[in-house]
């Protein structure tokens, strides 16, 4: 079956999907998204990935021209087309097209809407085994006063810059692959990484930045929050620094398409026993056991009889 993507109103072929060159998603970066996943037939918080969406909208007085409701459902519609049990979906509202200064008003006043359901490109399952390592960049992450990390929007070149700096140096041999970097704040405080939240375990409790240093207030990250409390691991939201990262008896990032990823090796130091830890080890776990059970239903319910 071939990959059919929603645009505007339609389901196309993957090769027919095209936006205008004029859309300032394009031009500008001006619109936002998200990145959500499906897990054996259902879709893992979609509630919150679509409000989260909303809120990004609304933060760049974007109208979306569908309800919540109904962007649930198209999302659901788009696995079902695309018959997409396990994988990767999409959702991109941009600006729409318009004339070539940056003003919105030039758009049309509503947003284009796509949505992707795709497969997923996975970091190797060695890495959930042994851990990887992280680097600092030198990018900071963005100011909330410039800003806000909060909005998932279609300007990702923060991220990308700091990217580059991990592949650069993941270039150099290492034993322990070198998979993301940590980014800071402005004030030097750990914020997160470039497309993952961070959580640091330290006396057997969980820490993880505040969402007011800056920070995507990760789906998964929340996830993580809430099955640790039911696991009895404590956990608090705190404002820590690279010390506190070095001297962790364990680190691990969250994402939703990373899940919870070890991270075992950060600037060169190692952490705790150079091994994936316990706690790290249950959450992984846990949260594995959890996108297998929960969800919302792609497929409709069919009548009982007929
Ligand atoms: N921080 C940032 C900056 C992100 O982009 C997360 C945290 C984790 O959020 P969720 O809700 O997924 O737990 C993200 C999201 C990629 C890619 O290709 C990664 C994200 C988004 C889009 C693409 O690596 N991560």
């Amino acid at each position: 079956m071939s990959t059919v993507v929603y645009l505007d109103g339609e389901f196309v072929g993957k090769d027919q999907a095209r936006v205008s060159v004029f859309d300032h998603g394009f031009l500008y970066g001006d619109g936002v998204f998200e990145g959500i996943r499906a897990y054996s037939g259902r879709v893992f918080r979609l509630d919150e990935h679509v409000e989260r969406l909303y809120r990004s909208a609304q933060a760049i007085m974007l109208s979306v021209p569908y309800t919540p409701a109904e962007m649930r459902e198209l999302v659901l519609e788009t696995c079902r087309r695309n018959n997409l049990r396990d994988g990767y979906i999409r959702v991109i509202c941009s600006r729409g097209p318009g004339d070539l200064g940056i003003d919105p008003r030039n758009c049309r006043g509503q947003a284009t809407v796509v949505v992707i359901a795709d497969k997923l490109t996975m970091y190797p399952a060695a890495m959930y085994e042994n851990g990887m390592a992280v680097i600092t960049t030198t990018t900071r992450r963005n100011s909330p006063t410039a800003l806000d990390p909060g909005i998932k929007s279609l300007n990702y070149l923060n991220n990308i810059l700091a990217k580059i700096e991990v592949n650069r140096a993941a270039q150099a041999a290492s034993d322990v692959p070198i998979g993301e970097g940590l980014m800071l704040n402005q004030e030097g405080y750990v914020a997160e990484a470039t497309g993952d939240n961070v959580f640091v375990v330290q006396g057997g409790a969980l820490f993880t930045p505040p969402t007011h240093v800056g920070i995507l207030e990760g789906i998964t990250r929340n996830t993580v929050l809430e099955v640790a409390e039911r696991l009895g691991i404590p956990c608090s939201e705190r404002v820590f620094t690279l010390l506190n990262v070095y001297g962790a008896n364990e680190v691990f990032l969250t994402g939703t398409g990373a899940e919870v990823i070890p991270v075992v090796r950060v600037d060169d130091r190692t952490i705790g026993d150079g091994r994936p830890g316990p706690v790290t080890r249950r959450l992984i776990s846990a949260y594995r056991d959890l996108v297998n059970t929960e969800g919302v239903e792609i497929q409709r319910m069919e009548p009982a009889l007929r």
